[in-house]
């Protein structure tokens, strides 16, 4: 039961639970389009960028999108400014903004995510930094965040470069999420967010290829939302850490139902690009369900 809307995640304290999911909201552009009222009326109670990469990246080749029923599959591959860019160009606009900032990182090694660690966490408008390990490891091959021991070997490496709260953002593409949660914990991750995109794909009825122009992608939406409650359930089980739910949360209903399974905050994703004040009806929705009971 919701008493207060004030949330405590990690030590960062938040006016509400209400995250977005890395990637589905860009509140630089929001902020060109929308301008002041929009960071009077943040849709968020903390702001999570996309992630960032230590070089610039164009991202994969079109077609990057692809509608399913109740969801859809992106291949956007890492679109980003790089390391630099990012601080120079994008930090400032979003430290601007009315929430806390949470920033996503992503490397294809142990060293890639230190290096972003280190210079991330020397900013104090950042509150919190993100560890996307839904990438490959060049060195082993293996997607970082789909093995214990790959998630414990990149903690070790990145835990003594900052004091700032480190969210491990875990990918659902496992045998066992529990596992991989428990490693991000023991390794000293504060939080853990989930989930990021099933693996999935899509045949184009006109051509009979793969409709993405990388052939697969990840698969978000509702369609996910009873895959993405289990794993959150599951991993509210296996650790102490506060966990950040998503997966197809569509509604306050929906946020309701994974907080009722442990989660300490709740992030929308897929929903932001039908209607970008999503946010704030799920958190009026929420609170409203909160207060009847
Ligand atoms: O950029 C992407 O294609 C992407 C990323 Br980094 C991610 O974490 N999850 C996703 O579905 N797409």
């Amino acid at each position: 039961m919701i008493q207060d809307t004030a949330v405590d995640l990690a030590g960062i304290k938040l006016a509400g639970p209400v995250l977005n999911a890395s990637g589905t909201f860009d509140a630089i552009a929001a902020l060109r389009v929308f301008g002041e009222p929009l960071r009077d009326a943040f849709p968020f109670d903390a702001f999570v960028s996309k992630t960032i990469t230590p070089e610039p990246r164009g991202g994969n080749p079109p077609v990057r999108l692809w509608e399913t029923p109740a969801g859809m599959i992106n291949s956007i591959g890492l679109p980003n400014k790089g390391l630099e860019g990012f601080l120079e160009s994008d930090l400032p606009v979003l430290a601007s903004l009315p929430v806390p900032l949470i920033v996503s990182v992503a490397g294809f090694s142990y060293e890639q995510f230190a290096v972003l660690v280190d210079a991330v966490t020397s900013r104090a408008e950042v509150a919190a930094i993100e560890l996307n390990v839904s990438c490959p490891n060049v060195k082993s091959g293996c997607i970082i965040g789909s093995e214990p021991l790959e998630m414990s070997g990149l903690m070790e490496r990145v835990r003594p470069l900052t004091e700032k709260p480190l969210i491990a953002k875990l990918t659902p593409n496992v045998t066992d999420v529990g596992a991989v949660a428990r490693a991000a914990e023991q390794g000293g991750a504060n939080a853990v967010s989930l989930i990021n995109t099933l693996r999935g794909m899509a045949i184009d009825p006109r051509t009979g290829d793969p409709a993405l122009g990388v052939g697969s992608g990840g698969l978000s939406g509702p369609a996910v939302r009873a895959v993405a409650l289990e794993m959150t359930h599951t991993v509210v089980g296996a650790i102490e850490a506060p966990v950040v739910a998503m997966g197809g949360i569509q509604s306050g209903r929906d946020a309701l139902d994974f907080i009722n399974a442990g989660a300490t905050c709740v992030a929308v994703g897929t929903e932001n690009f039908r209607d970008p004040l999503a946010g704030s009806r799920i958190r009026v929705e929420l609170r409203a369900l909160a207060l009847a009971g």
